[in-house]
């Protein structure tokens, strides 16, 4: 057994490692700076409690962007140094966000050892490569992104920092083979154990989801499907599941091997990036959809995002999350007993909040942030969660996933077809979306991203908003002067949420503007980015009347947008005359 010691280093501090909405994530040319990396890494280990660490079990993987391989081996050292007994690592580094949930909830070890926590390395929908992004974000022993405790007091540590511990002379792990590798340190054994990266998800899956009739559904004759995993690490989950587990043909794969700089691409699926899954669907053409697929689906690179298409019919996030929650009890077998609660992020529409309402369901609106579901979940207070930024899940891991999202979908799609599997026309994604609309009501909703704006511009233009907030009478004589076909604002203010199970308050999360016919629109800064800020407006419009719910929602939310720009002075502040993305 290779024997090795410890060192210290001394370091001295770098501005701005405060974890974002989900960790931190700079470009690759600030995270590669001597110590960097190890000044955060530290910083974690300091950050939690001794048990966590000494003696502890890691898992430590993300979604193979570029630099990962050197950072999971500088996190290995680390990890041997502060007294970490065993470190877990998915084949080649890879596992995604979700796996990584599920690893430390449901695995274990071959010595029966079971997972602490994890360092997850991704900067999730941001791109690769070396002059493209990098992250790094702990999630804790429930399997979840560690709180907003937590991350403060990494954050706090890493002001002062003045030395780490490494063990620089543990020769690297071979981490594209699977097995244990074993050392000894100045405190005994320490053990690298690389593993399949999608078993233990695998596993899970099968037992949330009903796969054969899933299997009957994606090899019926009628019904074509078409996954893109943009190059991210859903590639390696997606022969498994789709191809292996459940039939499909390997052609309905798209961008399915995971690549360190994302194949050049941007992997955020959305109606912008994941271009090559949006022509194939057929979006934006006139045809009539002869040959198209009837599904398609998109992930984002740590397959923790889904966006969910039909044949030339896009589904809002907001939107999925309500027809999952509605659909759930009927079509998923892990929800056959009922929904124990359901949950959004604030800026997402309003379309669960009617599901919830309809089923006698108990809700909760949270900030921005996967990380707020899990405290709802963990007292069982919520079953169904979504975001309308591509994020979907369940209590079935403390993480969103793109994947159980598209399975949730297919189960819907197989469960409303379940007498008509051979029929010639099958209920498609479409009709399933009008149904519930027809139902519930529609709320039509988009987002304006305004990326990599100045940040000291994005800044006044957040502050000029809460001021405009002290009079709704000068708000809505500037609406009146814009559109006054518009409802009028009865509300306005900065979202703040206490959390119903620890009492921790968050405040400033987000700008609200609350209008009289249930209109909405809310001004953020995203918490993602890795340089200047991205603004992200939402706006949204309830429509209870089915025989107005078949609009085009760029038109049907064209005069709010206007106001929403009248009263950011969007222009005026940022210099830009249209957003970066539209979804
Ligand atoms: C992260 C969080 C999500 C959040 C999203 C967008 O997602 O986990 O809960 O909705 O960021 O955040 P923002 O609007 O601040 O950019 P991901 O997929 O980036 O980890």
């Amino acid at each position: 057994m290779v024997t090795f010691s410890v060192s210290k280093v001394p370091t001295t501090s770098f501005d701005g490692q405060k974890p974002g909405t989900s960790g931190l994530r700079k470009k690759v040319k600030v995270f590669v700076q001597p110590h960097y990396l190890h000044n955060f890494v530290q910083s974690t280990f300091n950050a939690l409690s001794a048990e966590n660490v000494r003696g502890a079990t890691l898992v430590v993987s993300g979604d193979g962007r570029y630099f990962s391989k050197e950072a999971i081996q500088i996190i290995i050292k680390m990890s041997a140094a502060n007294g970490v007994r065993r470190v877990w690592v998915g084949q080649n580094g890879l596992l995604s966000t979700p796996a990584v949930s599920a690893v430390i909830r449901e695995r274990t070890g071959l010595d029966g050892s079971k997972a602490t926590g994890a360092f997850i390395l991704t900067a999730s929908h941001n791109p690769g490569g070396p002059n493209e992004d990098f992250g790094i974000k702990y999630n804790m022993g429930n399997g979840g992104p560690a709180p907003e405790s937590v991350t403060d007091k990494i954050y706090e540590n890493t002001k002062t920092i003045q030395e780490y511990l490494i063990a620089e002379n543990l020769p690297n792990v071979d981490i594209a083979v699977v097995g244990v590798t074993c050392f000894t340190g100045p405190e005994g054994q320490f053990d690298v154990e690389v593993f399949d990266s999608a078993s233990d998800y695998v596993a899970l899956m099968k037992s949330i989801f009903d796969f054969q009739s899933i299997r009957k559904l994606l090899t019926s004759p009628n019904f074509t499907f078409c996954y893109d995993a943009l190059h991210g690490v859903a590639g390696a989950y997606a022969k498994r599941i789709f191809v292996e587990e459940l039939g499909a043909q390997e052609c309905s794969l798209l961008n399915c091997t995971p690549k360190e700089d994302f194949g050049g691409g941007h992997p955020d699926p959305n109606l912008t990036y994941a271009k090559e899954l949006v022509a194939r669907m057929g979006l934006g053409k006139s045809n009539t959809g002869e040959g198209l697929p009837e599904f398609g689906a998109a992930a984002d690179g740590d397959a923790d995002r889904n966006m969910i298409l039909g044949k030339r019919f896009f589904v809002t996030p907001s939107d999925s999350v309500a027809i999952i929650a509605a659909n759930a009890v009927d079509a998923i077998p892990y929800f056959s007993g009922g929904l124990k609660g359901v949950a959004r992020s604030m800026p997402t529409s309003a379309a669960l909040d009617v599901v919830a309402k309809k089923l006698g369901l108990e809700f909760f609106e949270v900030p921005t942030g996967w990380k707020f579901f899990g405290n709802l979940m963990d007292a069982g207070k919520c079953s169904v969660c979504g975001e309308e930024s591509f994020g979907t899940g369940s209590d079935h891991i403390r993480e969103k996933d793109g994947i159980w999202a598209v399975l949730a979908w297919l189960s819907i799609l197989a469960y409303k077809n379940k007498d008509n599997f051979s029929g010639q026309k099958l209920v498609s994604v479409e009709d399933i979306v009008r149904q519930h609309w027809a139902a519930y009501g529609r709320h039509y909703y988009t987002r304006y991203d305004y990326e990599n704006v100045d940040a000291g511009a994005a800044k006044e233009l957040m502050a000029h908003l809460v001021k405009l907030q002290s009079s709704l009478s000068g708000v809505n004589d500037i609406i009146k002067g814009v559109r006054p076909d518009v409802s009028k604002v009865v509300d306005a203010d900065e979202f703040e949420y206490k959390d119903p199970v620890d009492g921790s308050v968050s405040k400033h999360q987000g700008i609200r503007y609350l209008f009289e016919d249930g209109s909405r629109l809310v001004f953020r800064l995203s918490g993602t980015g890795s340089e200047g800020a991205t603004i992200r407006l939402y706006i949204e419009q309830y429509e209870k009347d089915s025989s107005k719910t078949g609009r085009d929602s760029q038109e049907a939310l064209a005069p709010l947008v206007e106001v929403a720009l009248k009263l950011s002075k969007m222009e005026e502040f940022t210099g830009r005359s249209s957003p970066t993305v539209i979804t």
